[in-house]
């Protein structure tokens, strides 16, 4: 239809997408096949199945087990090298995505493998491709403070090739005041910051991101609807949130697309912008957000989205500008 071909012509910016998150189960295999490691499933389709949630933490449990077959630099250049070739085809310009590390070191495996294997990705992306990628190291919130600054330290050796810190997992009950003071640090190490807040989480936990985390984006930021006072505060800043439309379906923070709330969110000016999330887990990458809420943005909203993702970014206000010229 013209409104598809409308979407798949613009170009965007992916602001929220979780590399782990990007592990298609043909990968799964394949990695788990390579390192000998054992998954609970006896096929592809019986990965797809196991995929329906309820709620946030039933995604996590899977998305962690699934975690566990990357094991090698390869595993994590490979992983990501995937998922840049399925944003180019989608028309993403540029993209800024989250890793977890505690994921990987909890199990033995050591940052440098973790990183230099995403930034071999990332380099190779940019010269097969000309796409143009950065990497958000995230934190896990059900995990102490000590175990975030324990990270945190881990990554000084590969400070000039993190863009930013980000806070994600389990929301509801360790609200962003858990992290002031590494997100402070963070802040002193000359790093940018974003948090997810109000995705499951009241607004108050977005007013804390902005008050305490002195964060430079909201990653979801659906609650922060609940309150007009956080609105006029979100649009007066221009403060970017990053939403995730299939994402909130399958974890069922809206009902229906047809409910979802992005239509009101940029009549309210927001800046809201439109990402995939966790593409292998809630089906479907940058291009399916944006057909999921097309009929209620029209192409007006679409392009706004579009735009969001670029003026949202952290490319810096040259590059911002040759993006925005096409
Ligand atoms: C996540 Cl959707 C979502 N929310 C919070 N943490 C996450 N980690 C990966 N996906
Ligand atoms: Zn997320």
């Amino acid at each position: 239809a013209g409104l598809d071909d409308f979407i798949a012509g613009l170009p965007k910016a992916e602001l929220h997408v979780h590399i782990e998150g990007t592990l298609e189960p043909e990968l799964m295999f394949e990695l788990a096949r390579r390192n000998r490691a054992p998954i609970p499933f006896a096929s592809v389709a019986d990965v797809r199945n196991a995929y329906s949630f309820t709620n946030l933490q039933d995604f996590l449990d899977i998305y962690y087990q699934g975690a566990q077959v990357l094991q090698v630099e390869e595993d994590f250049r490979d992983l990501a090298l995937a998922y840049f070739a399925r944003a180019v085809q989608d028309n993403v310009r540029h993209t800024e995505i989250f890793f977890d590390p505690q994921t990987h070191t909890d199990r033995g495996v050591p940052f440098r493998v973790v990183i230099e294997g995403l930034l071999a990705a990332g380099k190779e992306a940019k010269t097969r491709w000309g796409l143009s990628s950065k990497l958000i190291l995230c934190f896990l919130r059900h995990l102490d403070e000590a175990a975030a600054f324990a990270v945190l330290s881990s990554a000084e050796p590969w400070l000039d090739r993190i863009e930013a810190v980000g806070l994600d997992s389990s929301e509801v009950g360790h609200p962003p005041s858990k992290f002031e003071r590494v997100f402070a640090r963070a802040a002193d190490m000359g790093l940018r910051r974003v948090a997810h807040a109000g995705e499951e989480g009241p607004p108050e936990y977005v007013e804390e991101a902005l008050d305490l985390l002195r964060v430079d984006r909201i990653d979801h930021g659906n609650r922060a609807l609940e309150s007009e006072t956080l609105v006029a505060r979100l649009a007066s800043t221009a403060m970017t949130l990053t939403v995730c439309p299939l994402s909130n379906l399958k974890l069922c923070v809206v009902k229906d697309l047809a409910k979802h709330p992005i239509p009101r969110m940029l009549r309210s000016g927001l800046c809201a912008t439109i990402n995939s999330d966790d593409p292998a887990y809630f089906g479907g990458y940058i291009n399916d957000n944006y057909r999921a809420v097309a009929p209620l943005l029209g192409r007006e909203g679409l392009a706004t989205a579009a735009r969001n993702s670029f003026v949202g970014s952290f490319l810096d206000a040259d590059a911002t500008a040759v993006q925005l010229a096409g």
